[in-house]
């Protein structure tokens, strides 16, 4: 029987983690992205081949580019978009020139994924990630001082954020500053608070339709490229799946995929199924959502969160929190069988843990906590498997 192909993701030669521990974890392959290359530029042959060459050198295969980053012009349309996402397009024939055939990307305006506080102590005293949307709200109205931010939230969450803030120490507000616009592992973007407030008022005018229509631009541009050199584009879910410092959102719900679907209908416009990301809402049916998508899903990220009422989680062990992660990957392996297909899923993030909590650590990309998380789902899926067969 088909099963996933087990992955991490690499930061490249100055991640912490080293593609020897990432082997030593039990994967075959690995994801990873040119970090260095700045957003726009086409990746050029040589810079993927001698990326890949590391890879293979340890013993593993460069399986998906996780992102190849989308232009903040593409997203707003601005500028000189059209020459970004040409060299997109140039990117995407050279990734498939050299035999790599998934690439990543998300559609967030200005900030990737987003934490409030990157060490959150868990009982057993490992630290996890933790997003409090007060916190969010406070940065907002106190730190950022967006103009009429009041007027996107109710008047219990101003509330709340008007007393998380008051509650909060100097340096506990520096931080939360930082975690905001610094960017975190893998988004390509850090701001200055100026820069911040101009990045965001570059989407004046763009409310969710608006960007929903760029995103299928982009789509209707790139898709056919990938699909004739047979490159699956996958989109990762806004996460958290929510607008954010009013910036629309629209990559976080069913019907959000449904309607990029139906634009672009071609089974290279895919996804990359985030379960930690869609998690956080209550409205999302994940394991429905595998059976729905399953004909284009080809990039899994496991990872379980637990939210509360007030729209904060903190991510929990892979197998704990609000993600039912047996029935999900009950049907990523129906789904396998019936594309008779393996699908390349990496344990997405996990705690800061036993002698990695000695170290600097990349936020999420510890190697004990993934590979905690990976050992789990490995057994979790061989279970599944064995009990289809028995
Ligand atoms: C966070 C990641 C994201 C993801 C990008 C994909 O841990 O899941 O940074 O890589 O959004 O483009």
């Amino acid at each position: 029987m088909k099963q996933m192909q087990q992955t991490m993701r690499w930061y490249g030669p100055n991640d912490p983690v080293s593609l020897w521990d990432i082997r030593q974890a039990g994967c075959t392959g690995v994801v990873t992205a040119l970090h260095h290359i700045p957003n726009g530029e086409i990746w050029t042959i040589e810079e993927i081949k001698k990326r890949q060459q590391e890879v293979e050198a340890a013993g593993m295969v460069w399986s998906v580019v996780e992102s190849v980053p989308v232009h903040e012009a593409i997203k707003t349309q601005s500028d000189n978009f059209q020459t970004y996402i040409d060299n997109y397009k140039q990117s995407i024939r050279n990734l498939s020139a050299c035999g790599i055939h998934i690439v990543t990307y998300n559609f967030m305006p200005v900030m990737d994924w987003t934490r409030t506080n990157l060490a959150y102590p868990m009982p057993d005293r490992s630290l996890a990630l933790l997003y409090v949307r007060a916190e969010v709200i406070a940065f907002d109205l106190f730190i950022l001082k967006r103009e009429n931010a009041e007027a996107d939230y109710t008047p219990e969450e101003l509330k709340r954020a008007t007393e998380r803030f008051i509650a909060m120490s100097e340096d506990e507000k520096i931080l939360l500053k930082q975690n905001m616009i610094k960017g975190l592992p893998g988004s390509e973007e850090s701001f200055s608070i100026e820069q911040f407030q101009q990045a965001l008022d570059k989407y004046a005018g763009i409310d969710a339709n608006k960007l929903r229509s760029h995103l299928i631009y982009f789509l209707s541009e790139i898709v056919p490229v990938a699909e004739s050199c047979d490159v699956k584009m996958v989109i990762h879910p806004d996460d958290p799946p929510y607008p954010l410092l009013g910036l629309p959102r629209v990559v976080s719900t069913a019907n959000d995929i449904e309607q990029l679907i139906e634009a672009v209908p071609s089974l290279y416009n895919g996804l990359c199924f985030c379960t930690g990301s869609f998690g956080v809402r209550a409205d999302n049916d994940l394991p429905a959502m595998v059976k729905q998508f399953g004909d284009r899903i080809n990039f899994i990220h496991l990872r379980a969160t637990k939210r509360n009422e007030f729209g904060d989680f903190y991510e929990d062990n892979h197998l704990e929190g609000d993600v039912d992660m047996y029935a999900v990957v009950k049907e990523i392996v129906h789904v396998m069988q019936k594309r008779n297909v393996s699908i390349p899923m990496r344990p997405d993030h996990g705690h800061q843990m036993l002698d990695d909590l000695k170290k600097k650590t990349n936020p999420g990309y510890s190697a004990i906590g993934r590979l905690r998380g990976l050992a789990e789902l490995r057994g979790l899926e061989l279970g599944i498997v064995r009990g289809l067969q028995s």
